[in-house]
């Protein structure tokens, strides 16, 4: 007897996350939903995009300032990464820690955080490491036996971005929480700069990025059973230099209903799905935003071109 294949499993939590951004009067989507497998594998194809310079330029950085940065860390800490989707920075980080003890790398991704998990526990045998598969967003609580370490945070990427100045700092003042007194946090975060090489990043000539963009609508297609029309959006890429972002946005090409989750969205021809923030903070600005939380950046590493900083944070007494 022919059996119909089950459908996909509804996947409440995407449900609500995309219907909380679509019933709004500007609609949008929360950037995390961007992190299923397909998107997780175009993310890694966008890090080695010519235009895209923010992954090779932090790996640079890391790498050139080895010493300076075993110098200012702690021996026997604990180092933990918000947003944990690939082993190469930690790696570069605990390659510089005197004696690390442990690992507790964070991600929303069950299959890129197993990969990091095998990957830095072939590389540190010694080294305690306990994922923690979680929308950094939210509170963690780290496990009981790195208590008594030495704390180091490490928040890589620039995602830093994607969070409004006020959200971000709201993050930042949770990490202080979660992380202790005398912790220490390495955030990336990429600098201002012109609008043309910025757009050219976010709106490659291979289409890659475009392509992470509209896979979100692959994905609510399949985890909300949803109806997007894939041909009848496009990806845009906006520099909004008053708030000193990127913005992605998914645009209506037609007047449209799409159905979702049993639902009616209904599109005008030119409006948008606003997907992603990704601002880019002047130093300025970055400490601004770090002290507000109950941070001082206390130390800042750049390439020789500018494009990107690495801070070192210093939970303020
Ligand atoms: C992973 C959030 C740092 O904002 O540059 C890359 C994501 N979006 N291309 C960024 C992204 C489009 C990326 N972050």
């Amino acid at each position: 007897m022919a059996r119909k294949q089950a459908p996909p499993a509804l996947n409440a939590d995407v449900v609500g996350d995309a219907m909380m951004g679509l019933l709004q009067a500007r609609k949008t989507l929360p950037p995390k939903l961007f992190y299923d497998e397909a998107g997780c594998r175009l993310f890694e194809a966008i890090t080695t995009l010519p235009e895209y310079y923010v992954t090779r330029t932090e790996l640079a950085i890391l790498r050139d300032i080895g010493q300076s940065l075993h110098d200012a860390l702690p021996p026997q800490a604990c180092l933990v990464e918000y947003g944990a989707s690939s082993s190469l920075k930690a790696d570069l980080v605990l390659r510089q820690l005197n004696h690390p003890r442990a690992y507790i790398p964070i991600d929303i991704a069950q299959d890129a955080l197993s990969i990091v998990q095998a990957k830095i526990s072939a590389a540190y045998p010694g080294l305690a490491i306990t994922p923690i598969c979680a929308d950094f967003l939210r509170p963690v609580e780290l496990p009981e036996f790195t208590h008594a370490m030495p704390r180091i945070g490490f928040f890589p990427g620039s995602t830093i971005g994607n969070l409004e100045p006020e959200a971000a700092s709201r993050f930042l003042r949770m990490t202080r929480e979660s992380l202790g007194q005398d912790a220490l946090f390495l955030v990336g975060v990429d600098l201002r700069k012109d609008a043309a090489r910025l757009l050219a990043a976010y709106d490659d000539a291979q289409g890659i990025t475009a392509a992470f963009n509209l896979n979100l609508l692959t994905r609510l297609n399949r985890e909300a059973r949803s109806d997007f029309a894939l041909d009848r959006f496009a990806h845009r890429a906006i520099w909004n230099d008053s708030e000193s972002r990127i913005e992605m946005h998914l645009v209506s090409l037609a007047d449209q209903n799409v159905r979702i989750a049993g639902q009616h969205v209904s599109f005008a021809a030119g409006e948008t799905i606003h997907t992603e923030n990704s601002y880019k903070h002047s130093p300025e600005a970055f400490d601004r935003i770090a002290s507000l939380a109950g941070w001082r950046v206390v130390r800042r590493w750049t390439d020789p071109d500018d494009l990107f900083a690495l801070n070192l944070l210093a939970a303020d007494a």
